[in-house]
């Protein structure tokens, strides 16, 4: 007992399903691994936008990590949405002691609809308290832009952030390429690994507004591969092709910034 594999997300609830907590667990349970949520938050939104939301109670974030380290063999997580500085400084001090194996951090800031997910003044406590302690982190680009304060105007400058965001302690770096202009034929990730190498993934982009929850997806899907066993690298060549595949193969759910497809298996392109 207790060995089927075990992942956590640490993260908002997002009630159109299609992104955070939601798009976290459907990733899990597509990757074929046993997913724990810990809400950090939950916001009130659909595909055209965010239009409300609450944080949880500290003592309430405490006793979700506390319900799950008595009683589960978690072997990898993440965490997506962490609203401020308190909301980090809680889960900072309950998961120093390494409870739940690899932690890969998404700095989530802001969403496609441009609704803030983190307070601007909490980005520090981010790279004080949680980058430390990351395995991998997965800005995109806007967010690699606030977090190393570089411009990312070509292909030196994202290697130069990648270092620069390595040196404030993550392991590796996983910098997701630009894809707000719709002229581009494809979007490429820089990854920045612990020993030193690097390289670039691309996928054709996808001309497509269903694509909220991309960014978790990618992270969760990196989580349930690490948990399973896959190197660091392995993960996340696995989880860019898992994305763009649930991107690709679009399901009509929603009028605005759909969800992607979490139904997706990997012999289907
Ligand atoms: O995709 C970023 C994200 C993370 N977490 C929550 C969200 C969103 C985007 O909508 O709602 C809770």
């Amino acid at each position: 007992m207790n060995d089927f594999t075990q992942v956590l997300t640490i993260a908002g609830s997002d009630s159109d399903g299609s992104a955070g907590a939601q798009a976290d667990l459907k990733t899990f349970m597509s990757r074929g691994v046993y997913g724990m949520s810990v809400l950090t938050a939950a916001v009130a939104g659909n595909s055209y936008g965010i239009h409300d939301s609450v944080n949880m109670p500290l003592s309430f974030i405490q006793s979700q990590i506390k319900d799950i380290k008595d009683d589960f063999k978690v072997s990898a997580f993440k965490t997506g949405m962490l609203s401020d500085s308190k909301i980090i400084h809680t889960i900072a001090e309950a998961i120093k002691d390494k409870p739940f194996g690899t932690f890969v951090l998404d700095p989530v800031i802001i969403t496609k609809h441009g609704a803030m997910l983190l307070e601007t003044e909490a980005y520090q406590t981010l790279i004080d308290e949680l980058f430390p302690l990351a395995d991998l982190i997965t800005p995109n680009f806007y967010e690699a832009k606030k977090l190393s304060g570089l411009e990312l105007k070509n292909k030196e400058e994202i290697i130069k952030a990648a270092h620069k965001l390595r040196n404030l302690g993550p392991k590796n770096i996983m910098i997701k390429g630009e894809h707000s202009d719709d002229s581009i034929d494809s979007v490429e990730d820089y990854v920045l690994l612990e020993d030193g190498q690097s390289f670039w993934i691309s996928e054709p982009f996808v001309k497509t507004e269903h694509i909220n929850g991309t960014g978790d997806t990618l992270s969760s899907c990196i989580v349930a591969e690490i948990a399973k066993g896959q190197s660091m690298e392995d993960a996340i060549k696995t989880a860019k092709t898992f994305t763009y595949n649930a991107i690709k193969n679009e399901i009509d759910v929603g009028h605005k910034y759909g969800p992607i497809n979490h139904f997706i298996k990997d012999d289907i392109q």
